[in-house]
């Protein structure tokens, strides 16, 4: 496949240009963001969670096939809908899950919940729940990398919802006339809220978006994660070489509602059915075939293990103590 965009041709899904290793690493992060997910949504049906979760089933390739190709000093920021970003980037799935319990071992002490999880040394600048802000902290954080000297990047994960928000515009065009070194990376999922792509997006692509700004386009199937990884990895490349930014959109499915307890009334038939066909794991396992050196049943062990570290790390969050009342003014004023 060509990739006008960029000018270089992008290994197709038959795992050309992807290594054994790359690939296991892309199917455990994706089974992990899978777990995990499976598990708050069960979690939070038996009341346990206090607060909204706004799940990514059915979008894990976007997250571990756009975060595997970043190294340990580089930075993303994240969305409402931000688990899969966190732990494609390196962040402790049982920290996660005790924020989302509410426990005091949390990322913010249990009282942030799912849409403040941030781990500054994993490079996890934050999930954020304004719509779109993660462009405006992603290009402050890029130019930061920049000024420093620095040879890291940033993605700034955002959904095609925010695409239309004024901050997507101001932070595209900034990044453009300072070159800075940041992936706008779109997971168009179908909706925003209740709203279809249609209905609020005015081109079919938000990928188009990027010629206003003179920089790269692109757009992907975010159910192939190699595909997912092989772009992103052209672009993140070129930023680290002063190229700029540039802007890929991977089309994706959210299986579930906008955020979980949703009645999904909005949803067609025909939206309800894809969601059961659309899945990146099972895409994953079938063109795992083509990768030389990886072998079939080395995939249920890594499903498996991840599986395993994410039950692990609901249970220890689940068994924890809550913090007493009490704690809840500390931490508000600075100490004297
Ligand atoms: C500034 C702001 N406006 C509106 C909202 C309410 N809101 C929460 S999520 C959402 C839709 C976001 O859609 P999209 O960016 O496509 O992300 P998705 O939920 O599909 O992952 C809106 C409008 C908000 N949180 N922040």
């Amino acid at each position: 496949m060509k990739s006008r965009a960029f000018n270089v041709s992008v290994p197709g899904a038959q795992g050309a240009g992807i290594s054994a290793d790359v690939a296991r690493r892309l199917f455990r992060t994706m089974c992990e963001i899978r777990r995990f997910e499976e598990v708050a949504s069960e979690r939070y049906k038996l009341g346990e969670l206090p607060g909204f979760i706004h799940l990514s089933l059915g979008q894990e390739a976007c997250a571990a096939g756009a975060c595997a190709t970043l190294e340990r000093g580089d930075y993303i920021t994240s969305t409402h809908r931000g688990h899969g970003h966190c732990l494609a980037k390196g962040a402790d799935p049982a920290r996660m899950m005790a924020e989302l319990f509410a426990k005091a071992q949390g990322y913010g002490k249990g009282r942030g919940g799912s849409m403040h999880i941030a781990d500054v040394a994993a490079g996890v600048l934050g999930a954020n729940g304004i719509v779109g802000q993660s462009m405006g902290l992603g290009i402050g954080a890029a130019l930061s990398l920049q000024v420093q000297g620095r040879n890291n990047v940033v993605i700034a994960f955002f959904g095609e919802g925010a695409s239309g928000a004024g901050i997507a515009h101001e932070a595209m065009n900034m990044a453009a006339i300072w070159k800075l070194p940041i992936i706008f990376f779109c997971e168009a999922n179908a909706f925003a809220e209740l709203s279809p792509f249609g209905t609020h997006v005015s081109v079919p692509d938000v990928a188009q978006r990027a010629a206003a700004y003179g920089f790269p386009g692109i757009t992907v199937d975010g159910e192939d994660v190699f595909a997912v990884y092989a772009t992103v990895r052209q672009a993140v490349e070129r930023a680290r070489r002063g190229g700029g930014p540039a802007l890929v959109e991977a089309k994706t499915f959210r299986w579930h509602g906008h955020y979980e307890g949703d009645p999904q009334n909005y949803k067609s038939d025909a939206d309800h059915a894809k969601a059961q066909t659309f899945d990146p794991i099972s895409l994953a396992r079938q063109q795992a075939a083509d990768v030389p050196g990886l072998k079939a049943h080395e995939l249920d062990d890594i499903e498996s293990k991840a599986r395993g570290r994410i039950d692990a790390a609901a249970a220890w969050a689940a068994g924890l103590q809550s913090p007493p009342a009490s704690a809840l003014t500390e931490d508000v004023y600075a100490e004297a």
